[in-house]
Order: structure tokens, then C-alpha cells, then sequence
């Protein structure tokens, strides 16, 4: 657990108690600090057992005597009146972002890269991460890949943090500087919890208002958000051009760092399709400003495991290839998954961000069929009727069926949903646990 003397002799009040709010209470008790906890979950405010913790109603409590008030990513400060109540309170609204920003003064001598954009986050975390631990680096990742940082052990001299920010969690952070700051493209979500795409844009763009003169900024500058944010900034060169040019540059699938080839996408099995090209261009360059030879950053990459749900390879059964990327919560993420494979029995829907799949509309040459499913199911049968086979197909469990018994040799049969899970779902986990659990009865069929 990270915990830092700058807690102690202080009373937080902590607001959410989900994974978040728990770690943040472990690491503000360990440290000595008073804590006030709510969560309007009674089965949350439930699972605090240490008898220390006061428990205490923060949407009507007096909030002026508490020293910050550490609020969870997931509630929703631009409706939520907690904001307005701490702001006439005059006290200040963090998250753990911020906390662990605090405790930085207390660690070993260490380097912080921090990772945002709305797609390839975790993907670029992880891989970071991996090149890190595989050259021998000690190296942690935390953040909103679903590992707090709190609760990461604290690394020796010369580790580093590697983190996943969510917009909703540079929100919540003021003093967070990054050595390394990441930003892989802006594209529409999250638009009930911001002003427009501009004040979601100026949230990303946070991560590097709060950097120190001359630290490291990388962009995967696609679009017009993220060029907007990287002009004037001078970030490390990254370039996707024909030729390979100075810094790390993309052409066609292989990688070069100052023009000399480094290896291709050919070589890295868990990072098929341009997105994650896009990704390792990002994970290379922050490699090497951290220090890492061309040799360690290729072995890194050539050992990428992946991570579960993002192009996941499931099964190959009959000469049908089996992909779980039920990450895929929205059209842009789910575009280059469509653009990796030739022929695709195409399961697709959930509860819909947008109204559209503009995103996807390109890559419909590659789907034999789409089997929709959940909310979203009359929508996308509509929207996408006009171009290709559609059945509606209720569930993921029917559409794996039905996708099974309609797919040929060489085709794949791939979960990317576009949409998010929670109308039938938990989260993305269990969405994507479910197509496997239909693709592992398949085979006993
Ligand atoms: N709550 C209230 N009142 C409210 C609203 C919420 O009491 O009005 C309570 C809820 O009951 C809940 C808590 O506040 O107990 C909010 O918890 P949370 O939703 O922040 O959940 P955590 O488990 O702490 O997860 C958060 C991130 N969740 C969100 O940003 C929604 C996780 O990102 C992250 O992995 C985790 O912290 C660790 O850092 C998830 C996510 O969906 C994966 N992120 C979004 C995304 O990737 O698109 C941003
Ligand atoms: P995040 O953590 O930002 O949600 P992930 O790395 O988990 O990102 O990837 C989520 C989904 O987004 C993947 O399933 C993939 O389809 C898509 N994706 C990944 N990287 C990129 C990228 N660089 N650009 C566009 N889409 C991407």
C-alpha cells in the first residue's frame, strides 16, 4: 500500500466506497488520518470495517471541518451538489490521484507516466508496464485500468508509475506531474458528465498544464482535439507518415526509432490492427525517454501478452477465430477492430452511447453479418440493415450461436460492441466472460 506522513493529523472525509474509496480509506487510516466515509449504497458504507471510520451522511454533514474531501471517479461532481456544498465550504474536492501526488515526496526516487485519451489507455498502461518489467525496471501500473494506485505496493529507487487517468480522474487531481504524459486521441464519450467535447478535451488537456517545464508529452495526434492540445506543446516526435522520420515513426506495420527499424507489427502477436500500431508507437517512444534501449523496447513488444477483453483470441474451432473485445464501449473503438479482419460475424449492441456508427461504417466490407443485441438492438438493426445482413439476436449468448452456425472456415466471429454493457451486464468483464462462457459451450456441443 502507498500511504505517505502527509496524511497524518488530518480528518478526510472520503465520498464513494468502491474500489477507489476503499483504497483511499486504507491508505488515509495507515498513515494515522481521521476519516469520515459516506456512499449512498448502503452495502458499500457496509464492507468498512475498521471501527476507526466514522461513518457519516456527506450529502447534508457540515463538510467545513474536514481537510479535503476525496470524492471516487465514478460520481458525477458536474450534477452532483456535493461540488456546490464543498465549494461553500471552502474545502477541497480530490481524488486518489491527487493523494498518491502528495505521498510522491515520501517515495524512493521514482519517474510517473501518466496515460489518457479515450481509447488505448489500457492497452498503452499495459504494454508501458510490460516493456518496463521485462527490461528489468521496477515498475507498478494503478489507476483506472481497475487497480487503484493506492493499494500498489511502493517500488525502490528508480521504479516507475505507470498510470491510467480517466478524464474523470485528472478532474479530481491539481498536482500531479508527470515525467511522461500520454494523451492517445479524444473522440465523443462521457458526454453526460461534460460541457460539450470542448470541456472534455479541457479536461484531458489538464494532465499537461500540470507537467514541470521540459517534461516528456507524447500524442497520437489523429485528431483534431489531441493536435489542438499537442500544438505549441513540443512533445516527443511520433509520425505515422510513408517514410520514417525522426523520433519513433509507424510505415506500414513496422516501427523505427530515428529512422532505424526496430520491428513490426508482424513480430507483436497481442497487438494486431492500427489502434494498437498507434499504441505501441506511443508505448516505444515513452521507452526511450525513460531510457530503454532499441533491444529491450523490442523484446518488450515481442512479449506482450494483451489484455483480456481487448482483441482477446478466445478459441479457433472448425477454422473460425474466436475475438472478445468487449471493451469496445463505443463506434471508435470498435472501428479498427472491424478493420483487423477480412470477414466477420459481427456482434454488436448494448446501451448505446451515440446514435450512430459512423466510426464503423467504413469497415462494413469486412462483416458477412452483424447479430445485434441488448438496447441498442432496434437501432443498429436499422442503421445498419440498409448495407448488410443483420439478425436481431437479443443476447450475447444467442448472437455466439448464431454467429457459430453462420461462420465459414478463415471467417472470425468477433465481440466488439460499441456500446456499453450495464443494460444486461455488471460491466464490460462479465459481458466479455459471458461470450466466452457461450464460446466454451460451443465446443462441447
Ligand atoms: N456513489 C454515491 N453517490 C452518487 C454516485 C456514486 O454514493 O451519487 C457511490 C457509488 O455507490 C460507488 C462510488 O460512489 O460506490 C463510485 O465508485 P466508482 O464508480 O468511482 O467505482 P470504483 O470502483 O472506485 O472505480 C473507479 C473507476 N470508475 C469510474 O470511473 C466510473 C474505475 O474505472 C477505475 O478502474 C477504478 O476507480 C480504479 O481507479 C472504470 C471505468 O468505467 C473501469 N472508467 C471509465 C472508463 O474507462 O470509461 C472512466
Ligand atoms: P481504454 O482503456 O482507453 O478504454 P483499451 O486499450 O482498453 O482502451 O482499448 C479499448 C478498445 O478501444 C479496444 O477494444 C480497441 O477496439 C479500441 N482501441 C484501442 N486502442 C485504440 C486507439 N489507439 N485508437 C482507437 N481505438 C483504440
Amino acid at each position: 500500500m502507498i500511504s505517505a506522513r502527509a496524511f497524518a493529523d488530518k480528518h478526510y472525509a472520503v465520498f464513494g466506497l468502491a474500489r477507489t474509496g476503499l483504497s483511499v480509506v486504507a491508505a488515509l487510516r495507515a498513515a494515522g488520518a481521521a476519516v469520515t466515509v459516506w456512499d449512498d449504497d448502503a452495502r458499500k458504507r457496509a464492507a468498512i470495517e475498521d471501527t476507526q471510520v466514522h461513518v457519516a451522511d456527506l450529502n447534508t454533514a457540515d463538510l467545513s471541518a474536514f481537510d479535503g474531501i476525496v470524492v471516487s471517479p465514478g460520481v458525477p461532481l458536474n450534477t452532483h451538489p456535493l461540488a456546490a456544498r464543498a465549494a461553500a465550504a471552502g474545502v477541497a474536492v480530490l481524488g486518489d490521484i491527487e493523494l498518491f501526488a502528495h505521498a510522491r515526496a515520501e517515495l524512493p526516487p521514482h519517474k510517473v507516466v501518466g496515460i489518457t485519451g479515450t481509447n488505448g489507455k489500457s492497452t498503452t498502461t499495459a504494454l508501458i508496464h510490460h516493456i518496463l518489467a521485462h527490461a528489468g525496471v521496477p515498475t507498478t501500473m494503478g489507476g483506472n485500468i481497475g487497480l487503484p494506485i493506492l493499494s500498489q505496493e511502493p517500488l525502490p529507487e528508480g521504479g516507475v508509475y505507470v498510470l491510467e487517468l480517466s478524464s474523470f480522474q485528472i478532474d479530481l487531481t491539481q498536482s500531479l506531474a508527470c515525467d511522461v504524459a500520454i494523451l492517445t486521441n479524444i473522440t465523443p464519450d462521457h458526454l453526460d458528465r461534460y460541457d460539450g467535447m470542448a470541456g472534455y478535451a479541457a479536461s484531458k488537456e489538464r494532465l499537461f498544464d500540470m507537467q514541470a517545464e521540459g517534461a516528456a508529452a507524447i500524442f497520437l495526434s489523429g485528431d483534431d482535439y489531441t493536435a489542438a492540445i499537442a500544438k505549441g506543446r513540443g512533445g516527443i516526435p511520433v509520425s505515422f507518415d510513408t517514410v520514417p522520420a525522426e523520433g519513433v515513426s509507424l510505415v506500414d506495420g513496422a516501427a523505427y526509432i530515428d529512422g532505424k527499424a526496430l520491428g513490426s507489427q508482424a513480430d507483436w502477436p497481442a497487438l494486431a490492427g492500427p489502434h494498437n500500431a498507434e499504441n505501441a508507437v506511443a508505448a516505444i517512444a515513452a521507452a526511450r525517454v525513460l531510457g530503454l534501449d532499441a533491444d529491450a523496447i523490442r523484446a518488450g513488444l515481442e512479449t506482450y501478452p494483451g489484455l483480456p477483453h481487448r482483441m482477446e483470441r478466445v478459441a479457433e474451432m472448425g477454422g473460425v477465430l474466436y475475438v472478445n473485445d468487449s471493451k469496445a464501449t463505443n463506434p471508435t473503438s470498435t472501428a479498427p477492430a472491424l478493420a483487423a479482419y477480412p470477414a466477420i460475424h459481427w456482434i454488436v449492441g448494448g446501451r448505446r452511447k451515440t446514435d450512430e456508427l459512423d466510426a464503423c461504417m467504413p469497415y462494413l466490407g469486412h462483416v458477412r453479418a452483424a447479430y445485434v443485441i441488448g438496447e441498442a438492438e432496434t437501432v443498429y438493426a436499422h442503421l445498419l440493415g440498409a448495407h448488410i445482413p443483420v439478425v436481431r439476436a437479443g443476447t450475447v449468448a444467442r448472437a455466439t450461436q448464431l454467429a457459430a452456425g453462420a461462420a465459414k472456415p478463415g471467417e472470425v466471429v468477433l465481440l466488439s460492441p460499441a456500446c456499453a454493457s450495464y443494460d444486461q451486464f455488471r460491466d464490460f468483464e462479465q459481458r466479455g466472460d459471458a461470450f466466452k462462457g457461450a464460446v466454451q459451450e460451443l465446443g462441447k456441443a
